[in-house]
């Protein structure tokens, strides 16, 4: 590497080591990375997996790059040998914001899988040029502007694939980008990125503003563009149509380069459709097929059942696509005499609405076409693949019992572990060997040590240096200074009420108003908060509003700010997360159960120690399961109970409130004159009425178990052995949930590339 990268330096900027800049550095590593990528050996197979995604919240690329082809440690002490720091030089890197949360995570980290176990598998998606928004904080409020990520040299390598896209009055010309990603100890794979050369940044005004009907110059400008008007849905549908009908030109492109009879694709070809913005890959196929491939409808459709498998992601009414019909007319009209031909052999098939393409409102529904013209259908932990089997999709599951499995999510290793927390993992080597590196269940060999004085007292030190490198990183970037001492409470993720962050905000009240009667806390408690609200999404800002306010009246006041503070981390994203998750003591994963399909932030906090407080929700059910009862701080009603209460419609978060003399004044805190003087009336108004009168995702019904029980876990906390004993047991039996695993799986049962 010395070698390498001293060249490079010299090549692009006539300097040595010693004497480059960071920003320098960093460039001359990322171009010595791509040329060895450029010469590992591809991962090859007779069937080869496209994973189609609108979201690939990749991250950034170096360090998990350097791992993966063995060149971290070497690159790390030839940087110190010339007085440079390897996490100064990450910092240069822009962070490819290619992704709203855990499906576009849950993507990358599949890609990392995929390759590492040498299983011949691409990425394909869209080249957004503006990462997810960057979010800033004025006025206690979220501000949105742009967040560029693509500069001179970046991972992206231009190749001279091109399509033709035909939209309805015009066809646009793509360009093919494709990203490098390596195996751990393996060979490589593809991220394929599909782009338009017309795309223009200049459109973007006033944070992120634009244009939204000039599609040649917008088209790949942003990840989910605000769909609150027409426009934006129907630019939603352009892009959707622009990643597929390029996935399946390449996919048939690719298979002829190969040789493959088209008529025995499905034996060579497998698509993965993650969650719906993909799903028009298969009337796409359909279409490539029939009119260009002189295939007849039935082989042509009976061929595509045999290659898509679709998953599942949420069971969110308003996140499984409908689009109207008259919207796709306007876009892609080409497809709509597929589409109605595939609705019209369901009807002739099956005489229940609740299973037909095309609804009575005229509306496409998106979900339907992948589960009765797929033949696999996935959800992402057993809850929640049990919810869609007995309740959201039932009358799917009864025709097709054999379509649906369940694959429970996974992340990473090398990045949730080696890479973010290389203290922690480096001592798990010391103790039980690199195994787990490559064989994530031998984590369980750390059992052995639960009760070892040594070992417990050394992984609360471990912490301890983590909390104080985020207390450091927190004083940099947000001139903010934490306490190490105090309790590390964190919730990062999305803002949606079903996470109810909001719960842990009239939390954040009642410790504040015990704190202001005397009840003062054994230890300080930090609570650490992340999130970015959808632009259009105004509770979910509102909800950010009430955290700010929090802060700021804490900050204020002398008396409760040495026991109690609250830190809303801006621009919440992964590389913040890889600082986050090694530092925290009390992971919150306290959604609506039923709610979050599966979540992965739970398994990156257990894999580095941090104990869950959270719902019968998603896999915390399966970490549970693991850890058992003493390792694990389970509240609030169950998913039986929640979609029984839903049935009913018999949740009444108002009568709770009225009768409840704690919760109401909890709540009533929302627009107390104490709020009212920082924030913004009508943000707080807004958010005291929506949880008084309707609480949709049932925050008053849980609020005083949650209260109760992270009281119980800060007591807990102060017996140390036995905190240090929760965190091992939590490491050990983090290894289920290493994505090698769930793509072992998905292999297995759905893929069968291996
Ligand atoms: O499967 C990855 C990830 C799950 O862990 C989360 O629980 C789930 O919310 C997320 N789903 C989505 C889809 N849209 N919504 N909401 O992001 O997928």
């Amino acid at each position: 590497m010395e070698q390498a990268l001293e060249m490079m330096l010299q090549e692009k900027f006539h300097k040595g080591i010693k004497e480059a800049s960071k920003e320098e550095i960093y460039t001359a590593l990322l171009c010595v990375t791509k040329d060895k990528m450029k010469g590992m050996k591809a991962n090859t197979g007779d069937r080869k997996l496209y994973y189609i995604s609108a979201e690939f919240l990749i991250g950034k690329l170096l360090s998990n790059n350097l791992i993966n082809l063995g060149l971290f440690e070497e690159t790390r002490e030839v940087l110190k040998k010339y007085g440079h720091d390897i996490t100064e030089i990450e910092e240069m890197e822009p962070e490819p914001s290619l992704g709203n949360g855990g499906l576009g995570r849950l993507a990358a980290c599949f890609l990392d899988s995929i390759a590492t176990l040498g299983l011949a598998g691409d990425g394909v998606g869209l080249n957004y040029h503006e990462g997810l928004f960057l979010q800033k904080f004025a006025d206690h409020k979220q501000w949105e502007d742009k967040n560029p990520w693509i500069t001179e040299n970046s991972w992206l390598t231009k190749t001279d694939r091109h399509f033709q896209v035909p939209f309805k009055d015009f066809t646009l010309t793509s360009t093919m980008y494709d990203i490098d990603v390596p195996g751990y100890e393996s060979g490589c794979n593809k991220l394929h990125l599909f782009d338009l050369d017309t795309v223009d940044e200049g459109l973007i005004h006033d944070g992120i503003q634009f244009d939204k009907t000039d599609i040649r110059k917008n088209l790949t400008l942003f990840l989910y563009p605000d769909d609150s008007d027409e426009a934006g849905h129907l630019l939603r549908i352009y892009q959707q149509y622009f990643m597929v009908s390029n996935a399946a030109q390449l996919i048939i492109r690719e298979a002829e380069e190969r040789g493959v009879n088209l008529y025995h694709l499905h034996e060579h070809v497998c698509i993965q459709i993650n969650d719906t913005h993909p799903t028009m890959v298969i009337p796409e196929l359909i279409r490539i097929l029939t009119s260009e491939k002189g295939f007849n409808m039935d082989t042509a459709v009976d061929v595509v059942r045999k290659t898509c498998a679709y998953t599942n992601h949420t069971i969110l009414a308003e996140a499984l696509e409908k689009w109207p019909v008259a919207y796709l007319e306007q876009v892609v009209p080409q497809l709509m005499p597929i589409i109605r031909d595939l609705d019209a052999r369901v009807r002739r098939d099956f005489h229940d609405e609740r299973v037909y393409i095309i609804d009575e409102q005229n509306r496409v529904h998106m979900a339907h076409i992948d589960i009765h013209y797929g033949y696999a259908v996935n959800g992402v932990a057993a809850l929640h693949t049990e919810i869609l089997k007995e309740s959201e999709l039932k009358p799917f599951y009864d025709i097709y019992p054999e379509k649906f499995n369940n694959k429970t999510n996974g992340i990473t290793f090398r990045r949730w572990l080696l890479h973010c927390n290389h203290r922690l993992a480096d001592y798990l080597k010391e103790l039980i060997g690199e195994g787990f590196v490559k064989d994530a269940s031998q984590l369980e060999k750390l059992l052995e040590y639960q009760n070892d004085e040594k070992v417990l007292a050394q992984l609360k030190e471990i912490k301890k240096e983590a909390k104080i490198e985020l207390k450091n990183y927190l004083k940099m970037t947000q001139g903010i200074e934490i306490d190490e001492n105090s309790v590390f409470d964190i919730q990062i993720k999305r803002l949606h009420e079903y996470k109810r962050q909001q719960m842990n905000a009239l939390y954040a009240i009642y410790k504040y108003k015990e704190i202001k009667k005397g009840n003062l806390p054994k230890r300080p408690v930090t609570m650490i908060f992340g999130a970015k609200a959808a632009p259009a999404y105004t509770i979910a800002k509102d909800i950010i509003h009430l955290i700010l306010c929090l802060q700021e009246l804490i900050e204020k006041d002398p008396e409760v700010r040495k026991y109690l503070r609250i830190v809303m981390v801006e621009n919440y994203n992964v590389t913040k997360a890889e600082k986050l998750i090694p530092a925290c003591d009390i992971s919150e994963q306290i959604s609506l159960a039923s709610k979050e399909a599966s979540g992965t932030g739970n398994m990156k906090f257990m894999l580095n120690g941090a104990v869950t407080l959270g719902t019968e929700d998603g896999a915390n059910v399966e970490i549970h399961e693991l850890v058992g009862d003493d390792n694990i701080y389970i509240f609030g009603e169950k998913s039986e109970k929640v979609i029984d209460l839903y049935a009913n419609a018999s949740y009444c978060s108002k009568d709770i409130y009225e009768n409840d003399p704690m919760v109401e004044e909890l709540v009533d805190f929302i627009i107390s004159k104490d709020l009212i003087r920082i924030g913004d009336p009508v943000n707080l108004g807004r958010l005291y009425k929506e949880i008084v009168g309707k609480d949709w995702f049932m925050t008053l019904l849980d609020v005083k178990d949650y209260i109760r029980t992270k009281e119980q876990m800060l007591e807990d906390y102060e017996d140390e052995k036995s905190w240090a004993k929760k965190m091992l047991v939590n490491i050990a039996k983090a290894g289920f949930f290493s994505s090698d695993r769930t793509i072992a799986e998905y292999d297995r049962d759905i893929w069968h590339l291996s």
